[in-house]
């Protein structure tokens, strides 16, 4: 229980705040005693007695004031309207965009000192932890909308660094739909439900969607990776997170270079299948939600490596991309990935409200060693986080709440406002002579280190507003992405096309979005124009843009390249009956859990059923709580003929199957195979077959440790 210390002894008004309280975020583990602010914030104990706001211990909670039993209830019962009052005002207005989300506490540590590069104190030295937040979303739908829709994944992390806090607030996808911060409210009212039925929840399928980017086509390459299968994620835990702009980081002489920053999940990038994606948005809305809750409390704790791209300044005109241009990448295989450092998420938040809806980024919270460039959808951004979280918090002192206060000592004269926490003691300005000149700057000079520099760019130009001719072309690298996809990435991505313009009523949206496409690829464009029933487009004319994307293909755009090896943390599901063979039952349970999968058993009901030779085996969830959708792969163990006329397992198996999903078939297991498949499962890719009689031996279960490695079977 925590207790609140109250006033200090013999000073009844002294400050219980002192000017810096500083705290940072929550240690890992979450219950460190020193941190004596944060668990004041941590307070309210739940097995204390019952209070008001004001601390006086209440008798009851169960009845209001009232007027003999059956009267009416009195004003004066401040506890009820206290209650009351409170409970009203429990909601704050969600983010515009990116409202609903999940996030989780770790830690950041580098492989090696990027001192040559950056004086960014996180960076130099290897293996020195920073804590860190994550907050991972999706942008259209609202707080309550499902995890698994198509969207692009908002991968924002909070560095507690020991110079300030520095917030990478990046996608899963390293480009965006537009060039120039003044779109953004365009774009996010097209893609937002439309505004007469608030239509449709979670989902870019409708006209003003398409209206928008069909007029707006430096969309195009955006649209790409969003009609892809990145944005139907696995997991959170699955997914690469980009910067998307260029930075700049800046050494301690002041020397600056370009950075791309990437984050690669140690566990691979990996999606679902559109049809499984639907499927789990009903089942389990809240799928990604719960898997990196529960990978964390499990103690499977999610990693990414940061990587960087760095060019040198002297190449800034080095592409025939701009990299001021945020629709654009900087090809991999022009300029490689360098791997930097490791971040961990080891620690679920507490209380969701607290830490993961009140913490807030800001792209433009950077610290010493890092800094901006020009691009212009950076620039705004720059503006809009701190206005948006003015709103969202309620008042210009959020960067006190708990999950947002830096570990590094704040000493402002900032002062006042709604939700001020800290009760200052000192003058408030500058210069002052009353307060000893404190809180100082070192003025002038060379500065010591962990002040924060400006980067000295210079420039020089007429105020114009006009687009720059360097960001002209909209189409190249939407090319490089479809020429760089597997046949299997190149179907889903026609088929997502023509799932969202099929449903977009307006016939001249559609036509405008096919003639778009025919820039990218004819026969994307020819094929999407069939599937929707539009007529079949003109081939553009040939306009040399194919040259500027920088490489001709770029193999690690493609999910095929961004695999991982091994299993850890797939979700395996054994499906059993009575008669079944409860050894391989037992054997899938070992080996599989050995490589680090988690393997449930499903069966008709909960509790147990009974093996083959007497033995019980325990059921871990009823078939009819669970889905064939929450599952990686399936194990049909011999002994399981009955389920074989089970409509729930065959819908299993067969929705397993549809969506490409690796299974392992042993024995008299086939019966249910051949009852979803209407065929024979040797016959079938990405299955693990023996026979009746056969051992499922060591053999077999490493062939299926492979199927279940390579994740999908996309030709089955
Ligand atoms: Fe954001 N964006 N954004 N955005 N964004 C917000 O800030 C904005 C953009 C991203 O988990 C808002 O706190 C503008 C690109 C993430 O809390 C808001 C522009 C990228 C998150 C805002 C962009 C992002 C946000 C809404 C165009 C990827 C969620 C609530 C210039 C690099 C952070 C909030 C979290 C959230 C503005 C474009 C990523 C309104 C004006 C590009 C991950 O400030």
């Amino acid at each position: 229980m925590t207790v609140n210390p109250g006033p200090p002894e013999g000073r009844p008004h002294a400050p219980l705040v002192t000017e810096t309280p500083n705290p940072g975020p929550p240690a890992r583990g979450g219950r460190d005693a020193k941190d004596a602010a944060l668990d004041a914030a941590r307070a309210v104990d739940a097995d204390g007695p019952l209070t008001t706001d004001q601390g006086v211990r209440v008798d009851e909670t169960d009845n209001s004031l009232t007027v003999g039993e059956r009267g009416p209830t009195l004003l004066e019962d401040f506890q009820l309207r206290e209650k009351l009052t409170h409970f009203d005002h429990e909601r704050i207005p969600e983010r515009v965009v990116h409202a609903r989300g999940a996030g989780a506490y770790g830690f950041f540590e580098p492989y090696e000192s990027l001192a040559e590069y950056t004086c960014a104190d996180f960076l130099q030295e290897p293996g020195r932890r920073t804590p860190v937040f994550v907050r991972f979303s999706t942008v259209q739908g609202p707080r309550g909308s499902a995890d698994t829709v198509r969207d692009v994944r908002g991968f924002a992390t909070k560095f507690y660094t020991r110079h300030g806090n520095y917030d990478l607030v990046g996608n899963n996808m390293p480009v965006f739909f537009i060039q120039d911060a003044v779109k953004f409210p365009d774009f996010v009212h097209a893609v937002k439900m439309e505004p007469h039925n608030e239509i449709p929840t979670g989902a870019s399928a409708h006209d003003t969607f398409w209206d928008f980017c069909s007029l707006q086509p430096e969309s195009t390459h955006m649209l790409m990776w969003v009609m892809s299968d990145r944005a139907i994620p696995r997991s959170y835990r699955m997914m690469q997170g980009f910067g998307v702009h260029t930075f700049r980081l800046v050494n301690a002489q002041g020397q600056g270079s370009f950075v791309k920053f990437h984050w690669t999940p140690k566990l691979g990038t990996y999606s679902q299948v559109w049809d499984e994606a639907q499927i789990t948005a009903g089942r389990d809305p809240d799928f990604h939600r719960r898997d990196l809750w529960a990978a964390i409390e499990a103690g499977d704790f999610p990693e990414w490596e940061l990587g960087v791209q760095l060019i040198p300044e002297q190449d800034e005109f080095a592409y025939p991309f701009d990299l001021l241009d945020p629709t654009k990448i900087v090809p991999e295989e022009l300029v490689p990935v360098r791997p930097v450092g490791r971040m961990v998420l080891d620690r679920n938040p507490e209380n969701f409200f607290a830490e993961t809806e009140q913490v807030a980024f800001h792209t433009a919270n950077i610290v010493p060693g890092i800094d901006f460039t020009n691009d212009p959808l950076l620039q705004g951004r720059n503006f809009s986080y701190l206005d948006t979280q003015l709103i969202r918090l309620g008042g210009p002192n959020f960067s006190q709440l708990p999950v947002n206060r830096p570990l590094a000592e704040v000493r402002t004269n900032h002062r006042d406002g709604y939700g001020q926490h800290t009760i200052h003691s000192g003058t408030g300005y500058a210069p002052n002579s009353v307060g000893g000149g404190c809180p100082f700057t070192p003025g002038g000079g060379r500065l010591p280190e962990g002040v924060f520099e400006h980067y000295q760019q210079r420039i020089d130009g007429a105020a114009i507003r006009r687009r720059s001719p360097s960001f002209a072309d909209h189409y190249s690298q939407a090319a490089l992405f479809w020429r760089s996809m597997a046949d299997w990435e190149r179907e889903h991505i026609t088929a997502a096309f023509s799932f969202e313009l099929g449903k977009v009523g307006d016939r001249a949206v559609r036509q405008r979005m096919v003639a778009n496409l025919t820039r990218v690829d004819q026969s994307l464009a020819e094929e999407v124009a069939r599937r929707i029933g539009e007529p079949a487009p003109q081939p553009s004319p040939a306009d040399g843009e194919a040259n500027a994307a920088g490489v001709p293909v770029s193999p690690a755009l493609s999910l095929e390249n961004q695999r991982a090896t091994g299993i850890r943390t797939r979700k395996i599901a054994v499906l059993v009956a009575d008669g079944v063979d409860a050894e391989q039952v037992q054997a899938a349970r070992n080996r599989l859990g050995a490589e680090g999968a988690t393997v449930e058993t499903l069966a008709g009901h909960g509790g147990t059923v009974s093996g083959r030779d007497g033995q019980d085996v325990a059921v871990d969830r009823a078939l009819a709580t669970t889905a064939s959708v929450l599952y990686d792969t399936l194990v049909l163990p011999d002994g399981t003929v009955v389920l074989a006329a089970d409509t729930d397992a065959v819908r299993f198996v067969g929705e397993a199957l549809r969506h490409g999903k690796p299974l392992a078939v042993l024995g008299s297991g086939a019966a249910l195979f051949e009852a979803a498949a209407s065929g024979r499962p040797e016959q079938v890719a990405g299955v693990a077959v023996r026979g009746n009689g056969q051992e499922a031996d060591t053999a077999f279960w490493d062939e299926f440790v492979a199927l279940t490695e390579q994740h999908r079977f996309p030709d089955r």
